[in-house]
């Protein structure tokens, strides 16, 4: 999967609903008739591949996401995809068909790197995001989701939330360091933090670089900057918010011209609503400062907005007792980085899984989990998927 979108740099590209994507979609297909999986493709291009159980009870769903950022590695989400993938195969080579099926699913856009927000097929999948909201997002360049689904060909015919799963279980990369410093394991995840990201446009006034006083000047680069550092020390002051800027432009961008206007993007996260809001809330006092001081005008449009999402303490029982029946470490945690499994938790019995994740490197091409690591977690997801696969 990951000479799909390779970027030459150990990492690779599959931004949403990108010929990279499309491309990648297509060998999963492949993938999962070779199985012998039962393949579906819903209206938002969530793709399930289903492995029968013995009876029709609700099925195990097991998933993740192929799509990556722009700076992507070969891990975030490919690894719960195709750890289910291997789940199937193993069970089918052993001759197992559990009590449950399994329902093997790769979300569409996940990572909202293309089309915010992110976590997107897992939304429309529960009906929290209407299909016509979804199709109507559009990407930097103006292209709308519904076209490029059609374009890639994985605008698919079943209406999304068509099964309604006995758990939902995934696998995934921890993202962050902590697993690693601890020397490895597996990690409970315990639920995801809240997350809220923000597109600021700030006006200012086209000038002179050369002849204005700066007293005169209305800088939306000065604005934007100030704004990057605030965030910067907001995180210094409430412990446990993390925030990014991870994008920004200035207009018209010329050498000699005091921007315009500034676009920018906002990222601001925390393991607790209430204080996020209060950041939030922090945030916009200090931009009405900004608005006086530097006399430009700020608006900010919400892109995603998640509260933090527990997960369920039987699965995550679950997922520490098949860790602990294989002589593995493991240790309870709450995932930084948001994922489709807070989504699936508000409609069905949720948790994951985490591998570490070398020096805590993610969304980088750099990205690495040690084989071993990798091994145990899908085998981790094998056993807890056949436990909860064999529940009445
Ligand atoms: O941004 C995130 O946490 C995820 O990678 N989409
Ligand atoms: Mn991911
Ligand atoms: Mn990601």
């Amino acid at each position: 999967m990951a000479r799909i979108g390779a970027t030459g740099d150990g990492g690779c590209r599959r931004l949403a609903l990108s010929d990279e994507d499309r491309q990648g979609r297509d060998r999963l297909l492949g993938w999962m008739r070779k199985i012998g999986l039962e393949v579906r493709i819903d209206k938002i291009g969530n793709m399930i591949g289903i492995y029968p159980g013995h009876t029709d009870a609700a099925p195990v769903m097991l998933g993740s996401h192929i799509d990556t950022v722009a700076s992507g590695g070969k891990y975030d989400g490919a690894l719960g995809v195709l750890a289910a993938l291997e789940t199937a195969e193993t069970l089918r080579d052993a001759g197992i068909s559990p009590r449950r099926p399994l329902a093997i699913i790769a979300f569409t856009n996940e990572e909202g790197s293309r089309f915010q927000p992110d976590i997107l097929g897992s939304c429309v999948w529960t009906g929290d995001t209407s299909l016509d909201d979804a199709y109507r997002i559009v990407d930097s360049e103006g292209k709308s989701i519904g076209d490029e689904l059609r374009r890639i060909g994985y605008l698919g015919d079943v209406e999304p939330g068509f099964l309604q799963p006995h758990a939902y279980l995934e696998l995934h990369i921890e993202q962050g360091p902590i697993l690693d410093a601890e020397g490895g394991g597996i990690g409970a995840v315990t639920g995801v933090q809240a997350l809220w990201w923000s597109e600021i446009n700030i006006e200012g006034e086209a000038n002179h670089a050369g002849t204005t006083p700066m007293h005169y000047r209305r800088s939306a680069s000065v604005a934007a900057c100030r704004l990057v550092m605030i965030a910067r020390a907001l995180t210094d002051e409430i412990d446990g918010l993390v925030a990014n800027v991870g994008r920004m432009a200035f207009d018209p961008g010329n050498v000699n011209v005091v921007p315009r206007r500034a676009t920018m993007t906002l990222d601001l996260r925390h393991p607790d609503d209430a204080t996020l809001s209060g950041a939030e809330r922090s945030l916009a006092t200090s931009i009405g400062e900004i608005e006086r001081q530097e006399r430009v005008v700020v608006e900010c449009k919400d892109l995603a907005r998640f509260a933090a999402q527990p997960f369920d303490s039987r699965i995550i029982q679950c997922v520490e007792e098949s860790a602990k029946a294989l002589d593995l470490n493991v240790r309870r945690m709450v995932s930084g980085a948001s994922h489709d499994a807070q989504i699936m938790a508000t409609v069905t019995p949720t948790a994951m899984i985490f591998v570490p994740s070398v020096k805590g490197l993610s969304h980088n091409p750099q990205e690495f989990t040690r084989d071993e690591d990798v091994v145990a977690g899908a085998n981790v997801l094998l056993t807890t998927a056949i436990r909860l696969a064999e529940e009445a």
